[in-house]
């Protein structure tokens, strides 16, 4: 059986890679909720909403498991999801607060994220766990995901919306930087020609596939064989199939989200 994996749009990709790397036998399925992109400013409520069709959806095809490859569903749904469904395996994301605050040597860390994820009571909860004594900057970026979603991942415009986001960051001495939406993984190379050197960037895509991994042997269900990934859009699969052979790697066929 195949494992299901969504997100507001094409940032939960960069989850699905790390899931392939990991995890090479595993067939794998991808929604991309496009038609409903950016969740960033929308309401928990909405965001729900989104994420229960979804899941049914991709439990009707046969998922053994979800992966919600989006930090702003994972802080409105993911305990919905996991009540709903006893016994699935459900992964979510989260900022890295912990590996983080472990990490930075001058004592302030940033995240950036978006709007929805810094004021879900899951980020504060998160910050109560692994904060301790570390001083948490935090940046919402609207617009940065819209820029993603066009496949613009180094132009002119993406450069100077993640500069404004980055130099407050910087001048409050961040030595450690999070990145708490899967979208911006895309964007970590020009992130990384942005700032100094000695600035660490964090994401979580590799740890939400092994942590993947632990729950599917946990279960008995780690694929045996089957390869291959399947993509549907609620947007326009055309825009999908666009921008997969850049965020993906490969050219593949996007359906339309019934
Ligand atoms: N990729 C999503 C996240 O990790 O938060 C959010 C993107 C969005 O829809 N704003």
């Amino acid at each position: 059986a195949p494992v299901g994996v969504f997100d507001s749009g094409v940032g939960g990709l960069s989850v699905l890679r790390e899931i392939r790397a990991r995890l090479p036998r595993e067939s794998l399925l991808y929604v991309a909720d496009s038609g409903h992109v950016p969740y960033g400013e929308k309401s928990p409520e909405y965001i729900r909403e989104r994420c229960r069709r979804i899941a049914d959806f991709l439990l009707g095809q046969g998922a053994k498991a979800l992966v919600l490859a989006c930090n702003t569903a994972t802080a409105a749904a993911v305990a919905e999801l996991r009540e709903c469904h006893p016994g699935l395996p459900v992964v979510g994301m989260e900022p890295a607060v912990k590996p983080a605050a472990a990490a930075t040597r001058t004592g302030t860390v940033g995240v950036l994220a978006t709007t929805g994820t810094l004021k879900s009571a899951r980020f504060a909860a998160l910050l109560d766990r692994f904060a301790g004594d570390v001083r948490v900057v935090t940046q919402p970026c609207p617009g940065l995901v819209e820029r993603i979603e066009a496949g613009e991942l180094d132009g002119p415009q993406t450069r100077e919306l993640l500069e404004g986001f980055v130099a407050p960051l910087l001048l409050e001495g961040c030595d450690t930087l999070i990145l708490g939406c899967t979208h911006y993984p895309f964007i970590k190379p020009l992130l990384r020609r942005l700032v100094p050197e000695s600035i660490s960037l964090i994401d979580t895509g590799a740890a939400v596939a092994r942590q993947l991994e632990r729950l599917l042997q946990a279960g008995g269900l780690l694929a045996g064989g089957s390869v291959g990934a399947r993509f549907w859009s609620s947007g326009e699969p055309a825009e999908l199939e666009r921008v997969l052979p850049l965020l993906w790697g490969e050219v593949a066929a996007v359906e339309s989200l019934p």
